[in-house]
């Protein structure tokens, strides 16, 4: 393969040769003051003759070189190699970039000669670890550090939401010492691989605008600085009422500047994270929560921000938007490829929807990773690409080059199954990916017409299926191949029930397809009994892995691929069932549609479930929400029940809870007239606010329980 550098170099000029390669020769002056993470990324490369060439780091006396922050220049040429840099992670950034090229002349027996100028575009760049659930392990966070120092990443915000020490409950207390000593641990190699370590704390949900509490904060920051933390964030996303006051939050920010930021010589610009972080929820008249924040917050205090929503690509009238009202670039926080709102997806697709021009206008640019770390790298590969030279970004290409880097052993494979596997689907953030681009139109061309699909041989006219087949017969074998040769273990056991799920999901597809194309009904037939039992599997999966209360279950090609199956399953059970076939009888499951007053919610789906017991009983639930929600006067939300099933139970849990937020659920036979008690005929539950004034609250939990 050709030589590719990632993230691609600022500029890059060729030398029409290259040299013999009989590996590098180290000198005096590698060994950088401080971390020493030069010499071991160079050792492997030593030659042991004469005629390795030689390596210089050299670092200018005069400006007269410039190079930017964290640049560097890369100079091959006949007798040496020669690196240039004014600062140490600069330094370390050449030598990333040299290991590069040295991996290609020991494949090749070749040194290319170049020249290499090269500077981050965006000054800082990473990873917030920020979503709910289960928290990163200590080996995922290593392993993530190594791979942020290889790709030039300087930026890692730890924020886990279900860290009760970095939020409520123990916010205020110091994490015991088998916890702190990890964290060390984590600092220590986070400074071994130039990335500024952020350690975030989110006391807003029952903060008190106190002398205790903000010396409390104090306090905690001070036990972190002392674990050699020297970056640090005050979170204030998703709380409402006291927690959530822009003036508050500000004097609470300017204290901790001034009494703990500015005390020490050596920490880095505070970052905190607003409760309206984006535009959606901002309140958009003048002299509110923003502009309070931009008019009151010490300037040098960065903001992040996720954009449009919460969920959102990022584009510069956004940037411009919150720029202008916050008096400073905001620092974006992503919300990408995090799965915590829709937990049976994976999101292994490219990284694309971010303005090319935002350097110019952010101050920092993290992503919010998935719970699974090592499955999560494919796409912070890209994040790091992008953040470096946004100009000569290439989604697809660094998507491929990420699968490249993080799974050579089965990188064919692996795309077939992430291409298929990169939509979060109909959540309530309206965040959608281009999923199964290859066989997205004929897919989406088959369910517009499958009611029409009434005889055999079906009248396919225009659709040609063998792409299609040739597609859907690709995913077990790609299954297989990664189960065999995967090397890494971690990514394995992350994706494992998706893998066995896309296998079944392939095997279904390729039997549809074979039945569409069969000529008569007696040889479409056992097509359909195949497609019967590999939808079972697909049930059968997704009921028994990935248990949890939010998103429970396994789904791979969700976006075009399985709306396609359940359709054609239906449509094929009903027509053979009319023909006279023995149709064997599906499993069954219940169904149910959203009622909302709320246009954002309408487009949700309601999730099927078996919750376990003695006799496993059908479950119909709305998603949990994580972010608060607000609902005016009137509004409601809310299931109907498809009109055979009845409903024998409720679980809906609110916070603040039911009776103290004045939320109420209500019930009807019809969707019409409502009533405050369940009955045998009760097919719609609601909860709905009866009270005149808006209530903020989170859903945490909304399971109807069928017979
Ligand atoms: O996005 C922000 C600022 N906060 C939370 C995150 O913790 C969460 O991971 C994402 C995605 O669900 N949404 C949030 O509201």
């Amino acid at each position: 393969a050709p030589l590719s550098i990632y993230p691609v170099p600022q500029h890059i000029q060729f030398k029409q040769d290259s040299l013999p390669f009989y590996g590098i020769r180290l000198t005096a002056g590698l060994k950088m003051t401080g971390e020493d993470n030069i010499v071991p990324l160079l050792t492997p490369f030593t030659g042991k003759t004469g005629k390795s060439i030689a390596i210089h780091l050299i670092k200018p006396a005069s400006k007269a070189v410039e190079i930017p922050k964290e640049g560097y220049t890369l100079k091959i040429t006949a007798r040496q190699i020669q690196i240039r840099y004014q600062d140490p992670r600069g330094a370390f950034y050449g030598v990333q970039t040299l290991t590069q090229i040295l991996n290609h002349a020991k494949r090749t027996g070749f040194l290319p000669l170049l020249d290499i100028m090269d500077y981050p575009d965006i000054p800082r760049r990473g990873i917030v670890e920020g979503f709910y659930g289960t928290p990163w392990t200590f080996q995922d966070r290593v392993d993530q550090l190594r791979f942020y120092g290889k790709w030039k990443i300087n930026t890692y915000i730890y924020g886990p939401k279900d860290d009760i020490y970095h939020s409520s409950p123990n916010w205020r207390l110091p994490y015991p010492k088998d916890q702190a000593a990890r964290l060390k641990e984590l600092i220590h190699i986070a400074r071994q691989n130039e990335v500024d370590f952020y350690w975030a704390i989110h006391p807003g949900k029952d903060i008190q605008w106190n002398q205790a509490d903000s010396l409390a904060i104090i306090h905690k920051l001070q036990s972190l600085y002392d674990l050699g933390v020297r970056h640090f964030a005050v979170f204030f996303d998703d709380i409402a009422g006291e927690g959530a006051k822009a003036q508050k939050q500000a004097g609470l920010l300017n204290y901790i500047q001034n009494s703990f930021i500015s005390q020490h010589s050596d920490i880095g610009p505070l970052i905190m994270c607003p409760t309206e972080y984006n535009k959606l929820w901002a309140d958009p008249k003048p002299n509110t929560y923003l502009d309070i924040l931009g008019q009151q917050l010490d300037k040098r205090i960065e903001i992040m921000w996720t954009g449009n929503s919460v969920i959102h690509d990022i584009t510069k009238e956004g940037e411009d938007w919150v720029n202008n009202r916050i008096g400073r670039k905001a620092f974006v926080w992503w919300n990408f490829p995090v799965n915590d709102y829709v937990r049976n997806h994976l999101l292994l697709g490219p990284v694309y929807g971010l303005d090319k021009d935002l350097p110019k206008n952010v101050s920092g640019f993290v992503a919010n990773p998935m719970d699974k770390a090592a499955a999560s790298k494919v796409a912070i590969f890209s994040v790091a690409d992008f953040c470096w030279n946004t100009k000569a970004y290439l989604p697809d290409a660094s998507w491929q080059k990420g699968i490249q880097q993080v799974l050579p052993e089965v990188a064919h494979s692996y795309k077939i199954f992430a291409q298929n596997n990169t939509d979060p689907g109909p959540s309530y953030h309206q965040y959608r990916r281009i999923e199964s681009p290859a066989i997205q139109s004929v897919l989406d061309t088959l369910l517009a017409r499958t009611d029409q699909f009434t005889e055999f041989p079906i009248k396919l006219t225009d659709i040609d299926l063998s792409a299609l087949n040739a597609v859907c017969q690709s995913f077990s074998p790609a299954v297989q191949d990664i189960l065999m040769h995967i090397k890494d273990t971690a990514l394995l056991r992350e994706i494992k029930p998706w893998l066995w799920h896309f296998a079944s999901l392939g095997k279904a597809a390729t039997a549809l397809t074979q039945l569409l194309s069969a000529p008569d009904s007696k040889k479409a037939f056992p097509y359909f009994l195949q497609l019967q039992k590999a939808r079972n599997q697909l049930i059968a999966i997704d009921r028994q892995y990935n248990r949890n209360p939010y998103q429970p279950g396994i789904v791979t090609g969700g976006r075009h691929i399985q709306p396609w199956i359940e359709k054609s399953y239906y449509h094929f059970a009903e027509l053979f069932k009319k023909q006279g076939w023995a149709v064997p009888d599906a499993v069954d499951q219940a169904s149910g549609r959203v009622i909302t007053s709320i246009p954002e919610f309408k487009q949700l789906s309601v999730q099927k479930d078996v919750a376990a017991g003695n006799k496993p009983v059908q479950v119909l639930k709305l998603s949990p929400i994580l972010e608060v929600l607000r609902f005016n006067p009137g509004d409601y939300m809310g299931i109907a029940v498809k009109s055979n099933t009845s409903v024998t139970n409720q679980v809906i849990t609110t916070q603040p809870s039911l009776e103290k937020s004045g939320l109420q659920i209500a019930y009807s036979k019809d969707g019409i007239s409502w009533q405050a008690d369940r009955d045998a005929d009760t097919k719609q539950i609601r909860l709905i606010n009866a009270t005149g004034q808006p209530i903020s609250f989170k859903l945490e939990r909304f399971d109807i329980l069928l017979q």
